[in-house]
């Protein structure tokens, strides 16, 4: 062990004197010092010590360390000492400063609001914990219905859930304004689903919903294509394909024209020329009726688009993971 030490107190010194500057000298003290260097591996031994022998042993590297450390001071400060003023470039750029910034899912979100609230829509926010009833039983979501299934949606408990989608918001907001209203719930949503590349148990969506005298599938159509071109440019197109949702009759899918190869057919949108991007539809009168909404007088058109979906477009990213990992050198590039 002694031995050991010796060795590691030569290669040390020779280090120390190999560093001519201030970077190879925090190399060495990364080396030998830091938290993970060469005498912390040497305490890591310790515990293979028989344990007589381990006080000794202790006190023989922390002696060790007070020495290491006391030399590497002393030669930092004569590096120190040694750089003159005018070694000095007074005409190199500072170190860049990270000023922070706002998350890419975060900018995406506010060029919707942007957008939508330009057209006159209001921007309205609820819970994200909610009650089965403002979830599903509002949105005429039958108790048998499989999005109820606890392997869709997270329950937590007496009626408890969080949201699997900004509707609720939607339902609470007809409670206390009557329309004609216009708005957008933008926000967290969380199912049940295994992380994949396209796939997040959190994940944000905008939800829009208008209600007044006599709106139509046309205007439906009119604002999301006006909304889309404005996000992807004026040559995006828009197509719908007839779908189900328990409330919205009629319903239909949406797809814009692939904003990588503008409808031509390419790699991200499979050939088809077409990328999917939520679903939309007539207000059923079932939930206009759970809101005390005459559906004989008011109709209303709503529409469901998930925020990762647009971001990942816009900025080219294949994995939806990537906005919820928190990695630095994946954020700072927004
Ligand atoms: C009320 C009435 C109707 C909201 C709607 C969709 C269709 C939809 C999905 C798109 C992709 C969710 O993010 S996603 O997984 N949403 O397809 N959402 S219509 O309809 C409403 C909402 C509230 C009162």
């Amino acid at each position: 062990m002694q031995e050991q030490l010796d060795q590691l107190r030569t290669a040390f010194a020779e280090a120390l004197e190999a560093a001519t500057d201030t970077g190879a000298l925090a190399a060495v003290h990364h080396r030998w010092l830091g938290a993970k260097g060469e005498l912390r591996t040497l305490f890591g031994q310790m515990k293979q010590l028989p344990a007589e022998q381990r006080p000794a042993f202790g006190q023989a590297v922390n002696a060790l360390r007070g020495d290491l450390e006391q030399a590497f001071f002393a030669k930092q400060e004569s590096l120190r000492a040694s750089v003159s003023a005018d070694a000095i470039d007074l005409s190199r750029p500072g170190p860049r400063l990270h000023t922070g910034g706002l998350h890419p899912l975060a900018q995406v979100q506010d060029r919707i609001i942007e957008v939508f609230t330009s057209m006159g829509f209001t921007v309205n926010e609820g819970p994200e914990v909610e009650t089965e009833y403002y979830n599903f039983d509002a949105l005429n979501t039958p108790f048998w219905h499989p999005a109820r299934r606890d392997s869709d949606s997270l329950y937590i408990e007496d009626g408890h859930m969080l949201r699997t989608e900004t509707s609720p918001v939607q339902i609470r907001t007809m409670q206390k304004r009557r329309p004609p209203l216009r708005m957008i719930a933008p926000g967290r949503v969380y199912r049940n689903d295994k992380p994949d590349a396209t796939h997040s148990p959190m994940f944000m969506q905008v939800e829009g919903l208008a209600v007044g005298h006599g709106l139509t599938f046309a205007e439906l159509k009119g604002t999301l294509l006006e909304f889309y071109r404005r996000l992807f440019g004026r040559d995006t197109k828009l197509r719908f394909r007839p779908h189900f949702f328990p409330f919205t009759e009629p319903s239909a899918e949406v797809d814009v024209s692939c904003v990588f190869c503008r409808g031509a057919g390419c790699r991200v949108c499979k050939q088809s020329g077409w990328l999917e991007m939520g679903g939309s539809g007539m207000v059923d009168p079932e939930v206009l009726k759970e809101v005390a909404i005459d559906p004989e007088e008011y109709t209303g058109y709503a529409f469901g688009l998930g925020i990762e979906r647009m971001a990942m477009l816009l900025y080219g990213v294949d994995d939806i993971r990537l906005f919820y990992e928190n990695d630095l050198r994946f954020l700072r590039q927004f």
